[in-house]
């Protein structure tokens, strides 16, 4: 990775990559590009940043050309709740986005990295140590993009030889960013109402147990794949990794370690509710493990610890 651009820049993922990124290749060899281009003042000081539609595709050639771009994080998308309230343009954003990419990356021989999810699974999934290879029939529009996107990968691999990675992301928890319309919104929510109010409501039921992780193993883990040697992997698109399966009353109690005062209540949204429960409790990861080394450095303990000490300084700092 020499000359690299990040779509979704100012997301989720993207706003913590993006800087660790820079730190690693040297700011001007890392290009953000983002459609809302007024959500960061950070990223458009501290290198190159464009604001674009990733359905653009002019754009995005425009750009892979222009800075010789030889890798693309491509993170732009919906999450699953606003996904599932806006379809039509879910689709259309997931699908025409990547392809887009796809085609700059054919053209320009670019490596491509994209961010699959649990949501790539279903109801009719195995729940538990959900197998690397398994069947995947998501319900969600979300998760229709997701594993769709997969394929579509694998087949640019196959026939085009773009090198395409990927990684099945579970719900992902970050102190800098909040998610946008995420069902798993709710571990990121509760540290802020913790340390405000020493209440929350949470939105998914006590007893809805996903995979975890924290955003500095994401990130590492995003790096890490693509660095890996082409001739260790077996597969490409998308590697489960996880790096911790909590429910929200397991997160409440470890929470409650720092807080004792803290309390949850359960207000449950149905549309989120339903997402969550169709997606497996616990993934087997061990195929990202002996293909290229995944190892995550943060378990729950360490993680909300973390977190509390994070979110109270930026409390603290308005
Ligand atoms: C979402 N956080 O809900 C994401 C995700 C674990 C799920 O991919 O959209």
């Amino acid at each position: 990775m020499k000359k690299i651009l990040v779509t979704g820049a100012t997301g989720q993922i993207g706003s913590e990559l993006t800087l660790v990124l820079r730190d690693q290749y040297g700011a001007e060899n890392v290009i953000a590009a983002a459609y809302n281009r007024r959500s960061s003042t950070e990223l458009p000081e501290s290198g190159p940043f464009y604001g674009i539609d990733v359905r653009d595709t002019d754009s995005i050639e425009q750009i892979v050309a222009d800075h010789r771009c030889d890798t693309i994080f491509h993170l732009a998308a919906l999450l699953s709740a606003v996904a599932e309230d806006r379809p039509q343009e879910a689709w259309d954003i997931n699908m025409n986005g990547l392809i887009n990419v796809l085609e700059a990356s054919r053209k320009h021989r670019c490596s491509v990295f994209f961010p699959s999810s649990i949501g790539a699974f279903g109801p009719g999934t195995p729940a538990n140590d959900t197998p690397q290879d398994t069947m995947q029939r998501p319900t969600t529009i979300y998760g229709i993009t997701k594993v769709s996107g997969e394929l579509l990968c694998d087949y640019y691999y196959r026939r085009f030889g773009v090198d395409t990675r990927g990684l099945r992301y579970p719900g992902l928890i970050s102190s800098k960013v909040l998610p946008g319309g995420g069902s798993t919104d709710y571990a990121v929510e509760i540290f802020y109402a913790a340390l405000t109010a020493r209440h929350y409501d949470c939105f998914l039921s006590a007893e809805t147990q996903l995979d975890m992780m924290y955003m500095p193993d994401a990130i590492d883990a995003a790096i890490r794949l693509m660095n890996a040697d082409n001739n260790t992997l077996r597969h490409r698109n998308a590697f489960n990794v996880t790096a911790m399966s909590f429910t929200p009353a397991k997160l409440a109690a470890e929470i409650q370690k720092h807080i004792p005062d803290f309390t949850i209540a359960y207000a449950i949204d149905p549309v989120r509710q339903a997402i969550a429960s169709s997606w497996p409790r616990h993934m087997d990861d061990s195929a990202a493990r002996a293909e290229w080394g995944w190892q995550p450095r943060f378990d729950l303990a360490a993680m909300v610890r973390d977190m509390l000490e994070k979110i109270a300084v930026k409390i603290q700092n308005g």
